[in-house]
């Protein structure tokens, strides 16, 4: 047995955290030898729903799961945390415009990118599930000056799962024989599902699906639009997905990727090689290396059209950090 992981996991009486809550301890993501410290983060009117949420965890008597701490400190909760996924947020309300919304989170992610700047394990990696995902982790990272720019990822994971399913359907092929999806940009309605190098069973998938009138259509709208769709027709939005969804991301980010593949997380923009613009966290082509390191894979041709919708996605995170510049 190694020696225990802290996972911080904020947000943690809502419904993506019941969803993932239960399975970091069970060995999926970080194997049957690696114990897990839960610290669990919530602000006060849910401690007692998160107290709640503790005893079903200790219920589910988990031989990997050593301790559970819960806190409405994020001082407490982030301290010596070797992950931070941060779920919790304030939700779009009513009315609420996503400008509305990037205001609103601003000051709970400056005082939780301080926290984790100063209470964090040294080697903390930071996955932002939080809406506006993209912006949020911008506005932590840059009241971290301490922790490396290589370290911060926003959840673009359920977008890429959706597009790889929605490419599975249509080329008549398991979801397990899709690989090469990437999203670019935002994960809003403007984010890219690039289905340009996307593989069916090693083949373009353009060409097995043969119909690129609907890759640029209903797929993309399809992918850009699920979250809308689900909440129409469950009442609430994506939550199991979602959190299986931050569970692939945190195993991608800790497992070499199968060669010649790629996966998906918004990560700083410094230095990629796509002419993205810097000071923005920008999900791209993502590649783990055998050596531990993360890097966007570069050289993919692009389209005219990839490139129109790329822009496209950059020029509303550009604009949602104007919003934000203040808490930069
Ligand atoms: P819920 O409203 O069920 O839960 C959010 C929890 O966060 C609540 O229990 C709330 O008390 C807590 N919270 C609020 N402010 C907090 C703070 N300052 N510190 C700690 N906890 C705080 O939402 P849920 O469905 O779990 O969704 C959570 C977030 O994920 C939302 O922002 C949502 O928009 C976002 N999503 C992101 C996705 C992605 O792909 N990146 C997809 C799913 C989801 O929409």
């Amino acid at each position: 047995m190694s020696a225990p992981i802290r996972i911080a996991v904020t947000g943690g009486a809502g419904q993506i955290a019941y969803n993932l809550l239960f399975r970091l301890g069970n060995g999926e993501v970080f194997g049957p030898r690696q114990p897990v410290i839960l610290q669990i983060l919530e602000i006060p009117p849910a401690m007692e729903a998160l107290r709640g949420v503790v005893m079903e965890l200790e219920d589910c008597a988990q031989p990997l799961l050593h301790d559970i701490i819960i806190s409405d400190d994020p001082a407490v909760a982030f301290k010596d945390a070797n992950w931070a996924i941060l779920v919790g947020g304030m939700p779009r309300g009513p009315g609420m415009e996503r400008s509305d919304l990037i205001a609103a989170n601003g000051p709970i992610f400056v005082a939780q990118g301080r926290a984790l700047n100063d209470h964090a394990a040294a080697d903390v990696r930071v996955l932002v599930v939080a809406n506006p995902c993209n912006s949020n982790c911008l506005v932590a990272k840059a009241n971290a000056p301490n922790i490396p720019a290589d370290r911060w990822f926003a959840m673009t994971r359920l977008d890429e799962n959706r597009a790889a399913s929605q490419l599975a359907q249509r080329a008549g092929a398991l979801v397990g024989e899709v690989s090469n999806v990437a999203i670019w940009g935002n994960h809003s309605a403007t984010q890219f599902p690039g289905f340009e190098h996307a593989l069916v069973k090693g083949e373009a998938a353009e060409t097995v699906i043969g119909d690129r009138q609907w890759l640029e259509g209903e797929f993309m709208s399809t992918v850009q639009k699920r979250g809308a769709a689900i909440i129409n027709a469950r009442g609430k939005s994506s939550a199991a997905s979602a959190a299986n969804a931050a569970l692939d991301s945190i195993r991608s980010l800790i497992n070499p990727t199968p060669p010649g593949d790629w996966f998906s997380a918004g990560i700083p923009s410094e230095g990629n090689p796509y002419g993205i613009e810097s000071g923005l966290i920008f999900s791209f082509p993502l590649q783990h290396n055998t050596d531990g390191s993360v890097e966007i894979v570069a050289g993919l041709p692009l389209s005219d059209y990839a490139r129109d919708k790329i822009r496209a996605t950059e020029a509303e995170l550009l604009q949602e950090r104007e919003a934000i510049s203040d808490l930069l």
